[in-house]
């Protein structure tokens, strides 16, 4: 797989945010840091669930949708190269809210390298393994079918065509079900499975990998094929922004002061 995209450092790393205008502590934490820390940054990845669902890229017209999105933008018109993948929650998120925030759209799972080729005298810049993280709790067999099925393009395409309301309230049914399903699961299958993990660690050359998604944010350090390898975890926001900065070498959490309204 060739590197999806090459971006400036320091870059920063959220995910899980799932901006609901239902919880206005979050999206006014999430606004904060795009005007503030946000704009220190060369480069800022958002690697999924940023919104608590997306119904379609038409769903743009909706206020709350568009504010966020103009404030995304905003960063990027700033000179903060912004890129996007997709989570779970809002994998139907297209090519139109990439535009609309200024962003590019990465695939999952996604190579990046960074730093500037011309500082580096030639020698390889430092790589990440970027992805959501779903992909990787492969012992969640229903989950896995679930996901298989949302992400066939036909199925897509069906129900993209029906009206944005009856989508809507499809999603707000599968969010029950979702709930009601993951009451029932056990914790360690929720989680990422070692050898998906050690697979796609393999298949890409060892790199280190971030993602988010199960909400466990920490930092793994493991062992594939004799190779050291890392994991790191992102967390989910409840309120509270965190994110992860990268300078090239060392990864620091940082997080932004609660905001109460
Ligand atoms: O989201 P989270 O973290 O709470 O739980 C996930 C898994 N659940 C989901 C479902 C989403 O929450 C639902 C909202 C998605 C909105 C956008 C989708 C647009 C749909 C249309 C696209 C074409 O992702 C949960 C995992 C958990 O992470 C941990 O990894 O366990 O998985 C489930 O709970 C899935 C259930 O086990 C099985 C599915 C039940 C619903 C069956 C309805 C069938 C209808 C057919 C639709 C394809
Ligand atoms: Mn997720």
């Amino acid at each position: 797989m060739p590197e999806a995209a090459r971006a400036a450092l320091p870059a920063l790393f959220i995910s899980d945010l799932h901006l609901t205008e239902d919880e206005p502590a979050n999206v006014a934490a999430f606004l904060a840091f795009l005007q503030g820390s946000a704009r220190e940054a060369a480069s800022l990845f958002i690697l999924g669930d940023l919104f608590e669902y997306w119904a379609g890229d038409d769903d743009l017209e909706t206020p709350f949708n568009a504010g966020i999105a103009a404030a995304i933008r905003a960063l990027a018109d700033a000179g903060t190269a912004v890129f996007f993948m997709t989570g779970n929650r809002d994998l139907l998120a297209g090519a139109d809210f990439a535009r609309a925030i200024g962003a590019t759209l990465l695939e999952d799972p996604a190579r990046v390298r960074f730093g500037d080729r011309d500082d580096n005298d030639g020698a390889d810049t430092p790589m990440l393994l970027l992805a959501h993280g779903d992909a990787l709790c492969t012992d969640d067999l229903a989950y896995q079918a679930f996901r298989r099925q949302v992400r066939d393009p036909a199925w897509q395409a069906g129900f993209l065509a029906q009206p944005l309301a009856a989508r809507k309230a499809f999603i707000a049914g599968l969010r029950q079900k979702s709930e009601a399903a993951k009451a029932e699961k056990a914790m360690e299958i929720m989680d990422v499975n070692a050898d998906a993990v050690a697979a796609l660690l393999r298949e890409h050359g060892y790199p280190t990998l971030v993602h988010g998604h199960t909400h466990r944010p920490a930092t793994h350090r493991l062992t594939v094929d004799g190779r050291d390898c890392v994991r790191r975890v992102l967390p989910d926001w409840r309120g509270h922004a965190c994110w992860l900065r990268w300078d090239g070498r060392d990864f620091t959490p940082e997080s932004g002061d609660a905001v109460r309204i």
